[in-house]
């Protein structure tokens, strides 16, 4: 193995020891096996589309072909690369979104799946132009539903944008060419322009991707928010656990991992059930121990504190303890892995989904008409295979951290009101965050987001850039598995703020907030784009005008490289710490990393090293505070 770190997380290291220890492989020790990745790949110049090829072009100009079989350049290949890999994220986000969708237009008094918050339930149907007055709350549900899967394919018009896109935002898209008709059209688009034969110019290209990113942002992630809220409500501040010291000695472990909250929100409920749990003590363990991974774990910890037992690159280790009963999982980001690691423990692999079926798994396939039932059914495999654990082989880290999650806009909003009782007229309303902006007592906001890659160690670029943003009075938002960093790191609970500049300290002493604020899964990161949107309007300027940047320190999905596509034609700087498949490209490289800016306003920075990209996001904070003379 490298002799470089892998990992910040203790836990992690000494799993990593014990795997080494029961000849096990993980992620990392793939990497090793795998050597060196192409030079070709990683610069983003190998193009498989059509079965004249593979054409690899030369990532240097001038140096071997320069040309596919079909004539395609360097900059072609690059950008149709790009473009399928914003298509792949925005179809994965987005699809999950039209799931959540259905399930509301399935949804009844009496059945499993409920609404239970009317309030978003009535904000979502007005938004999307349902009728509200004097009906029942069902049909308003179906309604509202049918008005989202609307979203996913109407055929004349363009997307229907939240309110909360800045009025100057949206000109930016029409003017550009960019705004989106709807979902899946964008995606297909896609898939179309970049097949043998069409489209092969590098601008053209990357402006379909920004269509397509922009479509998943403010369309199939935001519906997949909205419509979570309406079933399994809006989170408010709640505290939880994380890190693989969650996973308890004596009780029935089960690891929830995934993404949507169908699945999770049923197992939730159904541990709860008497018969369930007497059955895990006639086994004889002291209970059920849910704990989560990757973006489910952020779903619904969200809104019920469920532990987070880790991030991306923690999901094998959880299985190496020893100590887990079953890895129930639905779609994405799940490492086929784990199907064969299962094996050498006592772990039952479960797939849910028709979505995602991997061979070597146990497939029990979630029944959402008879959720409920088939939540017991998946529990009751876990409890029963109790049993089969051989405690010669568990070890479970003594390490986990204490965190305050649950920072929908809604309860950001709440917590403000705590200073605005006072002041009447501006209670509800993102004012103070504002104010506190405009003054500069906070210099700015960063969405600090994004995967692990172990090209990267191990939660290291999450965790350095957000204390040296803390540390500059930079409020800072997080999702997916960089939320999860933060929580193991303790960045998220309340005392952090001594980590904190003076101004930040201030204000989350005041509001009484961690100052770094977990905001949700990925698919939430809609929360951002609304609260950013939010402030934008109140302060009746673009979202480009706002000291705020995003950063993705260790992304590795496709969805990342839609989230980023997104969030930068939403007008804001986004960092990369690990570099896209496009230096073969130069002409994407320019769009991406500079021509962006006067297209959209904000534009890519790659930067490799964590302390650098923290004082480059803080500098371009600041230089856009002059722009706008604050
Ligand atoms: Ni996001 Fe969630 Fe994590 Fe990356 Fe995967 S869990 S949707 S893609 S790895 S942050
Ligand atoms: Fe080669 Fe062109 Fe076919 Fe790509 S599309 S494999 S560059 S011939």
């Amino acid at each position: 193995m490298e002799e470089k770190i892998l990992s910040i997380q203790t836990a992690q290291n000494e799993l990593l020891e014990k795997a080494k220890k029961d000849g096990v492989k993980t992620a990392w020790d793939r990497k090793v096996d795998l050597k060196a990745p192409c030079g070709f790949g990683v610069a983003g110049v190998c193009c498989r589309i059509c079965a004249m090829g593979p054409c690899r072009v030369s990532p240097v100009p001038g140096k071997g072909a320069d040309r596919g079989i079909c004539g395609a350049t360097a900059d072609v290949i690059v950008a149709r690369n790009f473009a399928r890999m914003v298509a792949g994220g925005a179809a994965a986000h987005s699809d999950h979104g039209r799931s959540i969708v259905l399930t509301l237009l399935n949804a009844s008094k009496d059945g499993d799946f409920k609404v239970k918050d009317e309030k978003k339930l009535m904000k979502v149907a007005k938004r999307l132009g349902v009728e509200t007055e004097g009906r029942d709350i069902y049909d308003i549900a179906h309604d509202t539903a049918k008005a989202g899967l609307e979203q996913f394919s109407k055929q004349i018009g363009t997307l229907t944008l939240p309110p909360t896109v800045p009025e100057k935002r949206a000109e930016v898209w029409n003017k550009l060419g960019v705004m989106p008709r709807n979902i899946d059209r964008d995606i297909v688009s896609i898939m179309h322009s970049t097949h043998i034969g069409c489209a092969a110019d590098a601008e053209s290209l990357i402006k379909m991707s920004m269509r397509a990113a922009i479509a998943d942002g403010w369309g199939g992630s935001y519906l997949a928010t909205e419509f979570s809220d309406i079933m399994f409500e809006t989170p408010k501040e709640i505290d939880t656990e994380a890190n693989l010291g969650v996973l308890q000695g004596n009780s029935v472990n089960v690891v929830l991992h995934g993404h949507e909250p169908t699945l999770s929100e049923m197992i939730i409920l159904a541990s709860e059930d008497p018969e369930l749990i007497e059955l895990a003590k006639a086994q004889g363990a002291d209970g059920i121990n849910l704990v989560g991974m990757c973006c489910t774990a952020n779903e619904a910890t969200m809104r019920h504190g469920l532990k987070l037992a880790g991030n991306f690159l923690q999901q094998e280790l959880a299985v190496v303890t020893g100590a887990v009963e079953a890895v129930v999982v639905d779609v994405q980001c799940i490492m086929p892995a784990l199907a064969q690691l299962s094996k050498n423990y006592h772990t039952k692999f479960i797939t849910t989904s028709p979505k995602a079926e991997i061979t070597g798994s146990t497939h029990i396939e979630f029944d959402e008409e008879h959720a409920y039932e088939s939540a017991k059914k998946i529990l009751k495999e876990a409890i029963m295979n109790f049993k089969n654990r051989d405690n010669s082989k568990v070890y479970i880290p003594d390490v986990k951290s204490k965190a305050v999650v649950g920072y929908s806009t809604e309860s950001i909003v709440s917590a403000l009101d705590k200073v605005t009782n006072s002041n009447i007229g501006v209670a509800g309303t993102v004012k103070p965050l504002a104010d506190c902006i405009v003054s500069g007592v906070l210099r700015g906001a960063a969405g600090v987001v994004g995967c692990n890659n172990p090209k990267t160690p191990h939660d290291n670029g999450h965790v350095e850039i957000i204390k040296n943003l803390i540390a500059n009075d930079v409020i800072v938002v997080a999702t997916g598995c960089a939320a999860q960093a933060a929580a193991k790191a303790g960045l998220l609970q309340k005392e952090a703020r001594n980590y904190a500049g003076a101004g930040l300290k201030k204000v989350c002493e005041l509001v009484d907030i961690p100052p770094v604020l977990h905001m949700g899964s990925c698919v939430d990161i809609s929360r951002i784009l609304e609260l950013v949107g939010t402030v934008a309007n109140h302060l009746g300027v673009d979202i480009s005008d706002l000291p705020v940047v995003g950063v993705a320190p260790e992304w590795m999905s496709e969805k990342a490289v839609s989230i980023g596509t997104y969030v930068v034609s939403s007008g804001i700087d986004t960092w990369l710490g690990v570099v896209p498949p496009v230096t073969g490209g130069p002409e994407v490289v320019d769009i991406l990393t500079n021509r962006m800016e006067d297209m959209v306003g904000a534009k890519f920075f790659i930067e490799t090293d964590p302390k650098k990209a923290s004082e480059q996001m803080v500098e371009r904070i600041e230089e856009k505070r002059k722009r706008i003379g604050i």
